[in-house]
């Protein structure tokens, strides 16, 4: 029996994923725009009392730096509209910029906005707003999120800012510069153990993860695999994968703990695998607790992975099937 994309992303179909996550988003998506300006300035700079982002290196901030420039010479006015213009994802020459830059250039970009406001060369809220009741609803359901969900509330409005640059056409599309590497600041983990699980293809994909080499990572897949990221529907196909991964995948630590392997019939096999991983961004200060769900075909290759923010850390032990 072949496998199919649909019945692959039901496998441990009771694993509990943070539904507080799309619902705070849901919630920041109904304020105003003003709004959703401060309350973001009030979750990062309430978030920068605990936990800051790295900063980014010089090599990424030169892929903003055109940006950034332009702003810091505006007027207060100006500045405040350009913020408005990417949380509206206008179609303006900037926001339309901004909608080219890859998920990490787009957060070096207001990493380095927020150093600009801390400094007074970029204005931080609209003058003379008030705060609305809406932000505060917004605010407190944050403040229920442990870390790592609340900077995956952060990070995805941050990757939602801007044009949407898919609606044009593939022609209108600037050449997309190299990704430049993150600096890894832990050690590379090279020998994976993870309780439960000698699954070599699983085993490999991790190692190769670790060490960026994304080459090797695609290569464990079938060619018309697929990969699920959280909250996301699934990327297929070998090209597309290893595009997202040098985008999205670089630098990242992953801890799997622990985990459990069921044979199918078929001889394909069905595995889930719990446990950490770190960002750059924020490096050992911040663990992501999640879970990945392999699907194997029975010639030992990927043909399926999700990767599921979990719900708890209790989760971490979830493993069986129903
Ligand atoms: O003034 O196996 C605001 C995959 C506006 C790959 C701002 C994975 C207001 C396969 C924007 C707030 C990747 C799927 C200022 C595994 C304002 C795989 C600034 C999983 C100044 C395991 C805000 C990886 C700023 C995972 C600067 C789960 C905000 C990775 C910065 C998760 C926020 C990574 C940052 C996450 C957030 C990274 C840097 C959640 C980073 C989050």
């Amino acid at each position: 029996m072949a496998l199919t994309l649909q019945s692959a992303q039901s496998i441990f179909s009771n694993t509990q994923v943070p539904s507080l996550i799309p619902a705070t988003i849901a919630l920041f998506d109904q304020l105003n725009v003003d709004d959703q300006l401060a309350y973001l300035w009030y979750a990062y700079t309430e978030m920068g009392k605990t936990i800051t982002p790295a900063a980014p290196g010089a090599a990424r901030l030169q892929l903003a730096e055109t940006l950034l420039t332009q702003i810091k010479l505006m007027s207060s006015e100006d500045q405040t509209k350009v913020m408005r213009d990417l949380a509206s994802r206008a179609d303006t020459p900037i926001s339309r910029s901004y909608g080219f830059f890859s998920v990490n250039t787009k957060l070096a970009f207001w990493y380095e906005l927020g150093e600009l406001m801390k400094k007074g060369l970029v204005t931080p809220i609209p003058a003379g707003y008030q705060m609305s009741p809406g932000v505060k609803v917004v605010l407190e359901a944050t403040q229920k999120l442990d870390q790592g969900q609340q900077i995956t509330v952060l990070r995805n409005t941050v990757v939602n800012m801007g044009f949407d640059t898919s609606e044009l056409g593939p022609s209108s599309y600037p050449k997309a510069p190299a990704e430049p590497a993150f600096q890894r600041t832990t050690p590379i983990i090279s020998s994976v153990k993870i309780d439960g699980i000698t699954e070599p293809a699983v085993l490999g994909y991790i190692e190769a993860m670790n060490a960026d080499n994304f080459d090797a990572a695609v290569a464990l897949f079938t060619t018309d695999g697929a990969l699920q990221p959280p909250f996301q529907k699934p990327i297929v196909g070998p090209e597309a994968i290893a595009k997202y991964m040098r985008e999205e995948a670089q630098g990242l630590n992953m801890m799997p703990q622990q985990g459990i392997c069921e044979v199918q019939p078929d001889g394909s096999k069905q595995l889930k695998i719990t446990g950490v991983v770190q960002t750059p961004w924020f490096g050992v200060t911040v663990g992501m607790n999640i879970a990945w769900r392999f699907l194997i075909n029975p010639q030992g290759k990927i043909f399926f992975v999700a990767i599921d923010m979990l719900a708890s850390p209790q989760e971490l032990l979830n493993l069986r099937r129903v």
